[in-house]
């Protein structure tokens, strides 16, 4: 990777994600792009460009100025988002790939775009979910993350586009909050145990989804981007996880930290109902054969770390 364009820049993980690729390739390396421009780290320390995914014409052009040789696309809505506006997720977040596709594919470019574990659905395997298993989501996110690895995948095989992708669990980050995501209550509960010591999660007790600390899944993109492509036998996605938890698992953990922190309920059915249609806990040891993936922060440390930086 070289001169590495973003869309989604100012996003959940494309705000870090610029910041950490800036930082091993040179500023002046990393285009960033978003529908908006603010006054975010991301757009502010390097090139930026202002790209609505929808709009082809554009994307491309601004690839060809920059030269870029590596597309991240990361600009997508989430799954609750997703749920709730479905015509305009399937136009966003498959229209936004298909001309992210085609951009890489016209430019030579490496390309990445993030899974999630929202392509599995109710009758995957819930425990140890499988790297190669039953993708029959029934969300809409679900559905755009299942055709997204296909379509990459057939950009793979039919025009050689190197396509790379990862099945990202719950992320949680003390930089950026996510918005409109199932797995968000994971980050919410820290900001309020700082802030009011309780929070009501819409998340019901019992209920177990994988995560990860953003660190980790910066690295694992910037891995994975730089593995050897002859020990790839994947491409779109890889399984990928850190951990697997429930909220009463987190609570007992910021407990150590802020004793007096209380966790009660109040389960909104529309995340409750897609937390349910997705795996207990998935297994990553394919991403660990095949280019080494590994994850440093597990609850315990992940909560310390959040806790310490909110609190600054
Ligand atoms: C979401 O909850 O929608 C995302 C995801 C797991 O893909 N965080």
């Amino acid at each position: 990777m070289k001169r590495i364009m973003i869309t989604g820049a100012l996003g959940q993980i494309g705000s870090e994600l610029t910041l950490k690729l800036r930082d091993i390739y040179g500023a002046d390396q990393v285009i960033a792009t978003d529908i908006r421009k603010n006054e975010s780290a991301a757009a502010l320390s390097g090139p930026f460009e202002m790209v609505d995914v929808t709009d082809g014409k554009t994307m491309l052009d601004v690839a060809k100025k920059h030269n870029a040789d590596t597309i991240i696309h990361m600009a997508a809505l989430l799954s609750a988002t997703a749920e709730a506006n479905p015509v305009f997720a399937w136009n966003l977040n498959m229209g936004g790939l298909m001309n992210a596709l085609e951009t890489a594919r016209e430019v030579g470019a490496k390309f990445f775009t993030p899974s999630s574990i929202g392509a599995f659905g109710p009758s995957t395997p819930k425990d140890h979910t499988p790297q190669d298993t039953i993708c029959r989501p029934t969300t809409m996110y679900g559905v755009n993350k299942v055709s997204g690895e296909l379509l990459s995948d057939y950009y793979y095989h039919k025009f050689g586009v190197d396509t790379r992708g990862l099945r990202f669990p719950g992320l949680i980050s003390y930089a950026t909050p996510p918005g409109g995501g199932t797995t968000d209550y994971a980050v919410e509960i820290y900001y309020e145990a700082i802030k009011n010591q309780r929070y009501t999660s819409y998340i019901a007790e019992g209920t177990y989804m994988d995560m990860m600390y953003m660190p980790d899944a910066l690295n694992a993109i910037v891995d994975l981007m730089e593995a050897d492509p002859n020990k790839l036998l994947h491409r779109n996605s890889f399984n990928v996880t850190a951990m697997s938890f429930e909220p009463e698992q987190i609570a007992a953990e910021i407990r150590k930290h802020i004793p007096n922190f209380v966790l009660d309920y109040d389960v909104d059915p529309i995340r409750q109902g897609i937390a349910d249609s997705w795996p207990n806990s998935i297994d990553c040891s394919s991403a660990k054969e095949e280019w080494g993936f590994k994850a440093e922060y597990n609850l315990e440390k992940m909560t310390f770390d959040m806790l310490d930086k909110l609190k600054k």
